[in-house]
C-alpha cells in the first residue's frame, strides 16, 4: 500500500469514488509533469498520457476542458467549432482558479465547477491510458470509455494537423 495521498491528489482519488470508479491514484518519485515525464515513469507510450488542457472561452470567458492524447497538438479551431466562440490558452492562474489545481496536476474530474469538455477521439484507439491525478508526481490508469462516462465530455477530432 502507499501511504497518504498530499491533499490535491485525495480530492481527485475522491472525485474518482465519487463517480464509482475503481480507479486508484498513484503518487511516483519522479515528476509526471508533463507528458514525456509522465509516460517514462509510468513506462507507458507518450500517446496514452491523456493531458488535460484548459482553453478560454473569448465571449463568455468559461473555462473549458480538452483532454488530449500525449503526442497530440489541439486544434483549436475545431474546439471553437465545436464550441460555438473562439477559445484561447488560459494561463497559469485562470487555470487554477478555475479547475483548483495547479499546471502539471491538473486533472480531467474533480474540479472546483464542472467545466464543458472535449475528448481527442486518438485516446480510444487505446486499451489504457494514464491521466493527472492532482499533483505533479500523481497520474490514475482508466479505460478511453470510462475517461468519456466520467467527464460526460465529447469525443472530438482534435488533433491538429500540421
Ligand atoms: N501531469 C501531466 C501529465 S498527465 C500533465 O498535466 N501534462 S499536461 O500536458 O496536461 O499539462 C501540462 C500542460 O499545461 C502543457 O501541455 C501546457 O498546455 C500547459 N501549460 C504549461 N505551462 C503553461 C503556462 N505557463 N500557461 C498555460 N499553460 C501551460
Amino acid at each position: 500500500m502507499s501511504g497518504a495521498l498530499k491533499g490535491s491528489a485525495q480530492r481527485v482519488q475522491a472525485a474518482l469514488d465519487a463517480h464509482g470508479l475503481a480507479a486508484e491514484v498513484r503518487e511516483f518519485p519522479a515528476s509526471t509533469r508533463t507528458s514525456a515525464e509522465a509516460a517514462a515513469a509510468i513506462g507507458c507510450t507518450v500517446g496514452q498520457i491523456a493531458k488535460s488542457l484548459v482553453f478560454r472561452a473569448r465571449e463568455s470567458d468559461r473555462a473549458v476542458m480538452v483532454i488530449a492524447s500525449g503526442t497530440n497538438r489541439v486544434d483549436e479551431k475545431a474546439v471553437a467549432a465545436r464550441l460555438g466562440e473562439p477559445i484561447g490558452r488560459a494561463d497559469a492562474d485562470f487555470v487554477r482558479e478555475r479547475t483548483g489545481y495547479a499546471i502539471g496536476g491538473v486533472p480531467p474530474v474533480g474540479h472546483s465547477s464542472p467545466l464543458p469538455t472535449f475528448i481527442d477521439h486518438d485516446l480510444l484507439g487505446y486499451d489504457e491510458i494514464w491521466a493527472a491525478a492532482g499533483t505533479p508526481n500523481a497520474v490514475f490508469r482508466l479505460r478511453p470509455a470510462d475517461l468519456v462516462a466520467l467527464t460526460g465530455g465529447e469525443v472530438v477530432d482534435i488533433r491538429q494537423v500540421s
